[in-house]
């Protein structure tokens, strides 16, 4: 199945400095033949998150390893997916892997890669696709699942609590499987307690600046310092731009004051929940190299792999969490 990889098309796409020309190996010799040749498609760099995945995707899809990986970063634009996938079923690449910015739009693109007989792996995130054998497989996390996580976390939190629990919720990039699972697991949390108030929801993209901006926007808009329990963010990211908004217009957040609840649980947050910053850290595990390439060998070997497969998750909150603990994780 295996395809020899087109020395000459690479060469030329370079020597007219196509829209890919970042994520291009050079090296496109003959005696690479072997190599199994990947095009990736990632979101982006916008979070702590999704660099550690990209990290993961490069440390395993190695020329040592057996690979050639060509990475494009689409700059959290789904049109720039779309080239990027059109440019690898072109060099006629032995797989495409695929995190989908967002789950609509991909029915098209995805049947041209099957027309061209390219397997693709959607990676995190989900396409909505009408047509399942448009990818050979997904790896990613259960993000309906996850929200539940919190909201558990919130029920117990909030079991005494007399008077309304005030949430502010943080959203991710609007129609993303994370966004999308993160957001239903709290809407109907809300709706199953009475005195849940969801008192807005803001579009925080992921990133910690768009949130900064919006959040601080929302802030200035409440009549004095309003009264806030939680803020649901659905990313680390987006909870450091929540902390220092709130922090800067003199709201505590710990303990005592606006319980932050976050999702990835990188290092950086897990820093602030072990100081008490962040209440609640619920874990999304970006290491899925190692996972893509058992389902590469699968294939390769001639099985055909899980459909979906959903990496283990944890929470954490200061009581679980130590310095040493911290250290020696991997993100
Ligand atoms: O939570 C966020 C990133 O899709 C799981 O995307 C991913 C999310 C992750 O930007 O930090």
């Amino acid at each position: 199945m295996k395809r020899t990889f087109l020395t000459a098309l690479l060469a030329l796409s370079l020597l007219f400095g196509s829209a890919c020309g970042a994520g291009m190996n050079p090296q496109g010799d003959s005696s690479n033949e072997d190599l199994t040749v990947i095009g990736m498609c990632q979101v982006g760099a916008e979070s702590d998150w999704r660099v550690a995945n990209s990290e993961s995707m490069k440390a395993v899809f190695t020329e040592e390893r057996g690979y050639r990986l060509l990475f494009e970063d689409a700059r959290q634009k789904q049109e720039n997916q779309i080239t990027a996938i059109r440019k690898f079923i072109q060099q006629q690449v032995d797989y495409i892997v695929l995190m989908p910015i967002s789950e609509s739009g991909w029915d098209s693109v995805l049947q041209e890669a099957k027309e061209a007989e390219i397997p693709v792996i959607l990676v995190d995130r989900m396409a909505d696709v009408g047509d399942e054998s448009l990818y050979a497989a997904h790896i990613g996390s259960d993000f309906l699942k996850e929200g539940r996580l919190a909201a558990a976390w919130m029920e117990d939190a909030f079991r005494e609590a007399e008077g309304p629990v005030r949430i502010i919720h943080i959203q991710g990039t609007l129609g993303s499987t994370a966004q999308l699972g993160r957001t239903a697991a709290l809407e109907e949390a809300v709706e199953a307690h009475e005195n849940w108030e969801l008192l807005t929801q803001l579009d925080g993209d992921f990133t910690q600046a768009k949130t900064y901006e919006v959040m601080t926007e929302y802030l200035s808009s409440l009549p004095g310092s309003g009264d806030i329990d939680v803020v649901y963010c659905e990313n680390d990211n987006i909870a450091f731009g929540a902390l220092q908004a709130l922090e800067e217009r003199g709201y505590a957040c710990g303990r005592e004051g606006v319980s932050v609840i976050t999702f990835d649980a990188t290092r950086g947050a897990l820093a602030e929940c072990l100081n008490g910053r962040i209440a609640l850290a619920v874990e999304c595990n970006p290491l899925l190299g190692p996972l893509v390439e058992t389902v590469i060998q699968d294939m390769e070997a001639g099985r055909t792999p899980d459909k979906h497969s959903y990496v283990e998750e944890q929470t954490f909150t200061a009581e679980n969490l130590t310095k040493a603990l911290i250290e020696s994780r991997e993100y």
